[in-house]
C-alpha cells in the first residue's frame, strides 16, 4: 500500500463523504466481474479491427494482473504506463486496478527526462511502453529508464518486435482464455487493495521543475468517475471515442473511458485526433461523443467543410483543457451537426460541465459547473481574501476528489494548497450569479500548448544549464493554432551565441519531451526583473506578444 506522501482528507470530512455516499468503499477493479457478468458479450473496447467484449476484458486484465504479480509486482508498486491509444492501455489499466499496482499514467510524447524523473519520484518497479511509436523507440527508452531507476524495475513491451529480457504482452494477452480465468478471478478478488489506496497517480502540468504527481484514491476517482458520467448523461448507448492522449485525466475519466465502461457503453480507441482518421472512425464506429482540447476542435473545425463521412450520430464533443473563445465554441456544433459540452477540470481533482442541456448562452460563454454538491469553491484576491460575487479572482477548491496535496511534495504543497487544504488552482475566474464558471486567465507560470500544460520553471531551470546561457526565462505567445508556444528570452554569455535549433537539440539531448521545447528565441543583453529579482514574465509576454 502507498500511504507514505500521500496527503489524507481529514478523518471527519473523510467520514462525511462516506456517509454522503460518494465513496463506496469499492475498488475500480471491483467492477470488472459485476460487468462481464451483466454485459458478457457486449462490446467495451474497439481498437481498429480488435474488440473485446466486456468479458474478454476481464480475462485479459487478470491475465496482465497475473504477470505483474509474477514479475513480483503487487499492490502499492508501481508502473509507469507509456501507451498509445489502444486496447492494451484499458487492459493494462485494469490489470494495475485488479492487482493493486499502481499505474503513472504518462504521456507518449514524454522522453527520458520526464519519465526518469517521474518513476525515481514513485519508485517505479517496470516500465511499460509500445516497441516503438511514430518513428520513436520506446522500448529503447523503457530500458534506459528501467536501468536508470534506483531500484531493478522491468520493461513490458506492447508489440511486435520486444527484445529479449523486456515482456512481451501481446503473447502474455494471446494466452489470455477461459483457461484458468476463474482461478484467476478468485485470486485478484481475494488480493485487492482497498478503496482508500491509491488507484492511480496522474501527472499535472504544474509550475516548477519538480514532477507534480497526483495520487488518485480508488474511492474518490469512482465517484468523480460516477459524476462525470451523470453529468454527461453516459449510458449503455454510449459510444466514446479516445483521441486525446488516454493517460490523461480527461479522456481517461471525465467521463472518458472509464466513463464509458462504468455506464456499459463502449470505448473506442484511436490513436490520433487528425480529422479524417477522427471522421472516418466516427462513421465506421457510429460513435455518439469524443473529447477534445480547443486546438484540437478547431482543426475538426476547419476540416468539416470538406468532410465526407457521415457524423449524424456525433451527439457531444466535450471541450476543455485551455481557453476556448466563445465565438468559437459558437461555431463547432453547427460545424460538426453535434452539441458541444464544454468542460473546466484537472488532474488535481475539480471538474466543471455545462449541463447537457444548455441554452448556448451557457454552453458557449461558460466552463460549467462543479459535478458534485460536495465541491467547494472560493475566488480570492491577491492576499487570500473573497472577492465580491461574481469578480475575477484565482480560484481555490476542495472537495471529495481534490486530493489535499501532491505525493511526496512537502515543500510544493505549501505553495500549491492552503493550511485548510484548499488546492490553488492558479486559475483566474468568476462566478456567474447562477453558479457557472468562467475561466478568464491564469496567475500560475504555465504555458498551455493545445492544452499541454508546460511548466515554464521546468523549461528554464534546463535552459539554463546550457553552456552559452547566462539566464532564461520562458514564456507564453498567443498562436491562433495551439493557443500558445514557447518563447525563451536568453541572455547568452558574452562571446556565446547560442540559436533556436541548438538550444532544441540540446534540450532534446537532455531527453525532454518534443512538445515543450521552444518555438521561438529571444536573445537579449538583459532580462527585465521583478523588485525582487526573478525574471519579469509579465514585461516578458509583453514582449513576446508585441513582436
Ligand atoms: P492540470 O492541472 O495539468 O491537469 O491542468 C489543469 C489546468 O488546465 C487548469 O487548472 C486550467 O489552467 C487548464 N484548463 C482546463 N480546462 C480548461 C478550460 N475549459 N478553460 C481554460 N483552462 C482550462
Ligand atoms: O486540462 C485538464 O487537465 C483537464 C481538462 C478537462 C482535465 O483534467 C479534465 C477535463 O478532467
Amino acid at each position: 500500500m502507498i500511504r507514505d506522501g500521500v496527503v489524507p482528507w481529514p478523518a471527519d470530512l473523510a467520514y462525511a463523504y462516506r456517509v454522503a455516499g460518494c465513496w463506496r468503499g469499492r475498488t475500480l477493479g471491483s467492477y470488472l466481474w459485476e460487468w462481464a457478468e451483466q454485459r458478457g458479450d457486449r462490446i467495451a473496447v474497439v481498437d481498429g479491427d480488435r474488440r473485446l467484449s466486456y468479458r474478454d476484458l476481464a480475462i485479459a486484465a487478470d491475465r496482465l494482473a497475473a504477470e505483474l504479480a509474477g514479475l513480483g509486482l503487487g499492490p502499492g508498486d508501481t508502473v509507469i504506463v507509456q501507451l498509445p491509444n489502444c486496447w492494451e492501455f484499458v487492459v493494462a489499466t485494469f490489470a494495475c486496478f485488479r492487482s493493486g499496482v499502481v499505474p503513472v499514467m504518462m504521456l507518449p510524447a514524454h522522453r527520458e527526462y520526464e519519465l526518469s524523473a517521474v518513476g525515481a519520484h514513485v519508485g517505479a518497479k517496470a516500465v511499460l511502453v509500445p516497441d516503438r511509436w511514430r518513428g520513436y523507440d520506446h522500448q529503447r527508452l523503457a530500458r534506459d529508464v528501467a536501468d536508470g531507476l534506483p531500484g531493478p524495475a522491468h520493461v513490458l513491451v506492447v508489440g511486435d518486435e520486444v527484445y529479449p529480457g523486456s515482456v512481451d504482452v501481446r503473447a502474455v494477452l494471446r494466452d489470455a482464455g477461459e483457461r484458468d480465468a476463474a482461478a484467476r478471478r478468485d485470486r485478484f478478488d481475494a488480493c485487492h487493495p482497498g478503496a482508500a489506496d491509491v488507484a492511480v497517480f496522474l501527472l499535472s502540468g504544474g509550475t516548477t521543475g519538480i514532477p507534480k504527481v497526483i495520487a488518485r484514491t480508488h474511492d474518490d476517482y469512482a465517484y468523480n468517475i460516477r459524476r462525470a458520467v451523470e453529468a454527461c448523461g453516459f449510458g449503455p448507448e454510449t459510444r466514446y471515442l479516445a483521441v486525446l492522449p488516454a493517460g490523461h485525466n480527461f479522456p481517461l475519466a471525465n467521463p472518458g473511458i472509464l466513463g464509458a465502461l462504468y455506464a456499459g457503453g463502449r470505448v473506442v480507441m484511436l490513436p490520433s485526433p487528425r480529422p479524417d482518421a477522427v471522421f472516418e472512425t466516427i462513421e465506421a464506429e457510429r460513435v455518439t461523443v469524443t473529447s477534445a482540447v480547443p486546438a484540437v476542435a478547431l482543426k475538426w473545425l476547419e476540416a468539416a467543410g470538406r468532410n465526407r463521412h457521415d457524423l449524424t450520430t456525433l451527439q457531444y464533443i466535450h471541450i476543455g483543457g485551455s481557453m476556448l473563445a466563445p465565438e468559437v465554441a459558437a461555431r463547432i456544433g453547427p460545424a460538426l451537426g453535434c452539441r458541444i459540452q464544454q468542460v473546466y477540470g484537472m488532474a488535481e481533482g475539480l471538474v466543471c460541465y455545462t449541463p447537457l442541456d444548455a441554452p448556448d448562452a451557457i454552453a458557449h460563454a461558460t466552463q460549467g459547473r462543479p459535478i458534485s454538491p460536495y465541491d467547494e469553491l472560493r475566488v480570492v484576491d491577491p492576499d487570500g481574501h473573497a472577492v465580491a460575487p461574481g469578480q475575477v479572482g484565482e480560484l481555490l477548491t476542495r472537495g471529495p476528489y481534490t486530493p489535499r496535496g501532491y505525493f511526496r511534495a512537502l515543500v510544493q504543497n505549501q505553495v500549491s494548497f492552503t493550511a485548510d487544504g484548499w488546492y490553488r488552482t492558479g486559475d483566474l475566474v468568476r462566478i456567474t450569479p447562477d453558479g457557472y464558471v468562467v475561466v478568464c486567465g491564469r496567475v500560475k507560470d504555465l504555458i498551455n500548448r493545445a492544452g499541454e500544460k508546460i511548466s515554464a520553471g521546468e523549461i528554464e531551470a534546463l535552459m539554463q544549464e546550457l553552456p552559452g546561457i547566462a539566464e532564461a526565462a520562458a514564456v507564453a505567445i498567443p498562436d491562433p493554432e495551439v493557443g500558445e508556444r514557447v518563447c525563451a528570452f536568453v541572455r547568452p554569455h558574452p562571446g556565446s551565441r547560442p540559436t533556436l535549433d541548438t538550444i532544441r537539440e540540446a534540450l532534446t539531448a537532455r531527453g525532454l519531451a518534443v512538445f515543450k521545447l521552444p518555438e521561438r528565441l529571444e536573445l537579449v543583453d538583459e532580462l527585465p526583473h521583478t523588485p525582487i529579482g526573478k525574471p519579469d514574465k509579465k514585461a516578458l509576454r509583453a514582449r513576446a506578444a508585441g513582436r
